[in-house]
């Protein structure tokens, strides 16, 4: 390993109050928001999309690195240069989504567990040969009635840790994400809870596998009401939370959260971001950031819809996402932005 390359990767991923976007959608995934908007489930389409992208005005100025996925991190524009070659023209750094989805836990009642360990170091030697940087894996926790289940956080976050720890062996800053869902009436205390269960158990297995945590980022999930959740919560109240709940279980010597999104709205997660940083910054021992995937795509997908009439409208409305929260992680954002 490499120690001094990791260190300078995750430098670079979080400096200037810039974030990640995560841009990794499976094949699947990305099918079911295409086919939710009309658009053709084709690789053309999803080619395209990418394109557009990769290709926006300004997006180094909010964006400091992208999640890519297999498909992606193969393709070329529409002229013939390679997505990697254009992400690296203008200083954004790709990373890849190495995990292969999840599938149910056997005798866990619907539980996930995330595959993709067999033959891992070989995929990671070949995604350093190609120019990523740093790589990804989730893990998926779902609330539930008694669930989530120790037997599920604990193989989860015993495959977290054996993929990061390959990660860093074959140079690539490992992105370790345990995602507890938002689906369910959950309060937001009982999501606290199973989040700080969960990093706890993933920390612990992250010692036990020897990653070095000062060469990797954590990417969890903010602690929220489930969806069906009639309570309300405010901005301060997420903020507090969540920042309470890592400073219980993310050990100090991590560089850096970047939050996914998790289906939050666009203007929530960054109204939600901004608070942590308003309220909390100063008392942080790490750099807390965001690396969401729909809380900056989705206006940009719903704009453009294949058109290709409509690639700039979803540029601007994509750099006006990436800007609004890299406003939050100043502490700048406000309504009044949108
Ligand atoms: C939780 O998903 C990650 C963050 O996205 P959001 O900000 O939308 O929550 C994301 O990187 C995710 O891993 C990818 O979208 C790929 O997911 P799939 O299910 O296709 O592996």
């Amino acid at each position: 390993m490499n120690m001094q390359q990791l260190l300078n990767t995750i430098k670079s991923l979080l400096a200037h109050d810039k974030g990640l976007l995560a841009m990794d959608e499976s094949v699947a995934t990305c099918n079911k928001r295409f086919a939710n908007l009309g658009i053709p489930q084709t690789i053309d389409a999803r080619r395209a999309y990418r394109e557009l992208i990769i290709t926006t005005p300004n997006l180094n100025e909010s964006i400091s690195g992208v999640i890519l996925y297999d498909e992606t991190i193969r393709q070329h524009t529409a002229d013939g240069t390679s997505f990697l070659k254009v992400l690296n023209d203008v200083g954004i750094i790709p990373g890849i989504k190495v995990d292969k989805g999840t599938e149910e836990l056997a005798h866990h009642n619907g539980e996930k567990i995330t595959a993709g360990l067999d033959g891992l170091r070989d995929r990671l030697n070949e995604y350093v040969a190609l120019g990523a940087r740093f790589a990804k894996w989730r893990a998926v926790i779902i609330i539930g009635e008694g669930i989530p289940t120790q037997g599920c956080i604990e193989a989860n976050a015993q495959a977290l840790a054996r993929y990061a720890v390959l990660c860093q062996e074959a140079g690539l800053v490992p992105i370790v994400e345990p995602e507890v869902l938002m689906e369910g009436a959950h309060t937001i205390e009982q999501c606290s809870e199973v989040t700080e269960k969960m990093l706890r158990t993933v920390f612990k297995q992250l010692y036990l596998q020897r990653v070095v945590l000062e060469a990797m980022l954590l990417k969890p999930n903010m602690v929220l009401p489930g969806l069906a959740c009639a309570k309300p919560t405010s901005e301060d109240e997420v903020a507090e939370a969540t920042i309470n709940c890592l400073l219980r279980s993310v050990p100090a010597a991590v560089p850096g959260i970047a939050f996914l999104s998790g289906g939050q709205s666009s203007e929530a997660a960054s109204a939600r971001l901004n608070a942590m940083h308003v309220k909390f910054k100063s008392r942080l021992p790490w750099t807390i950031t965001f690396s969401f995937a729909r809380a900056i795509q989705q206006p940009a997908l719903e704009i453009w819809r294949n058109q290709t009439s409509k690639a700039l409208a979803a540029q601007q409305a994509l750099a006006h996402r990436a800007t609004c929260n890299r406003a939050a992680n100043r502490g700048e954002y406000t309504p009044a932005l949108e």
